[in-house]
């Protein structure tokens, strides 16, 4: 364990006992979502593991100090503050160094939990390779952090905000292995489908675990990629979703968003687009995600 992580006092206490425990990010809270929703839904997210037999760690730079498991009095700054800035790999240095409070992306969440200890974590989405990424070569820093760093990520697929099929080469290339849980077709976030077979399908949790113990034992470093398709109750229109994909994409494009704005921008501009369609579908994969990481992290917490 990294001595410079500082846990909450259940986080301790489940790492000592060997007890399971789930990652939770907080860009999502930060800038995933609008408030009061994104508070809500990160308190929300925190019960889903308690009452799947698992315990919550939301991990964030709480004024340059890494915390791994937060106070609601934290998650509730995290969700509400405009002073929160997005911090990835990149940022880490300089929100330790300038002792600032900034929320984890995927890619400096994972980092975190490794010094922790922690296996599994559960989200919305990751960063991926963009759309135009030939151009602009905007790839996400979550894919190379997933190439090296021993944490498992449950999402909902990849959102065609970003290039699909470049993705998955991207996650080929540098030895992801990316799972489909009970679907052989890639999840693309607010649709069960994407119309791109999936690399590998797991359909129970037990199997996952058993893959994860395969990986690590034979010291394969790196991630490992699971992904959980939304519930069809909770899954969005095709054609309505990629209409407001498509237009998000052009506002972001007129008004020249790029870098570290342009995910929150687009998501942003995909809730208003649908009406919050879009946001509600992203509160329920986000708690399905939870569920499902909770019994992979029971499951490897087993041996
Ligand atoms: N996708 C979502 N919601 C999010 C993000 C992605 O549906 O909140 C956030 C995650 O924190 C992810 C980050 O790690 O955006 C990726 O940002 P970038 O593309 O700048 O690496
Ligand atoms: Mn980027």
């Amino acid at each position: 364990m990294n001595s410079k992580i500082l846990l909450s006092k259940s986080v301790e206490i489940a790492i000592k006992k060997n007890q399971p425990i789930v990652a939770l990010e907080s860009t999502i809270i930060s800038h995933g979502m609008p408030y009061p929703q994104n508070l809500q839904t990160a308190l929300e997210i925190e019960q889903v593991v308690r009452e799947n037999g698992a315990i919550p760690a939301t991990i964030a730079v709480i004024e340059g100090e890494l915390k791994v498991g937060l106070s609601e009095d934290e998650i509730k700054h995290i969700a509400q503050s405009t002073g929160v800035i997005k911090v990835s790999r990149r940022d880490l240095p300089h929100a330790i160094s300038q002792k600032m409070t900034g929320a984890t992306t995927v890619a400096s969440t994972m980092i975190l939990a490794e010094m922790a200890g922690i296996k599994i974590f559960a989200t919305g989405g990751i960063g991926g390779v963009h759309r135009g990424s030939d151009e602009t070569m905007d790839i996400s820093a979550d894919l190379i952090e997933l190439s090296k760093t021993n944490v498992a990520v449950i999402c909902a697929g990849v959102k065609s905000i970003l290039d699909i099929p470049k993705t998955l080469e991207f996650l080929e290339t540098f030895g992801v292995p990316v799972i489909t849980v009970g679907s052989d077709e890639f999840p693309a976030f607010y649709t069960q489908k994407s119309g791109i077979q999936t690399p590998q399908r797991l359909n129970i949790p037990e199997d996952i675990a058993r893959l994860l113990h395969a990986k690590w034992d034979y010291g394969l470093q790196g991630g490992v990629l699971i992904t959980n398709p939304i519930e069809e109750k909770f899954s969005m229109d095709k054609k309505l979703i990629d209409k407001a994909i498509n237009e998000a994409l052009l506002q972001a494009k007129t008004e020249g968003t790029k870098g570290k704005n342009i995910t929150p921008f687009l998501l942003k501009k995909i809730t208003e687009i649908t009406g919050g369609d879009s946001l509600v579908s992203n509160i329920a994969l986000v708690k399905n995600n939870a569920r499902l990481a909770s019994k992979i992290a029971i499951e490897l917490a087993k041996n």
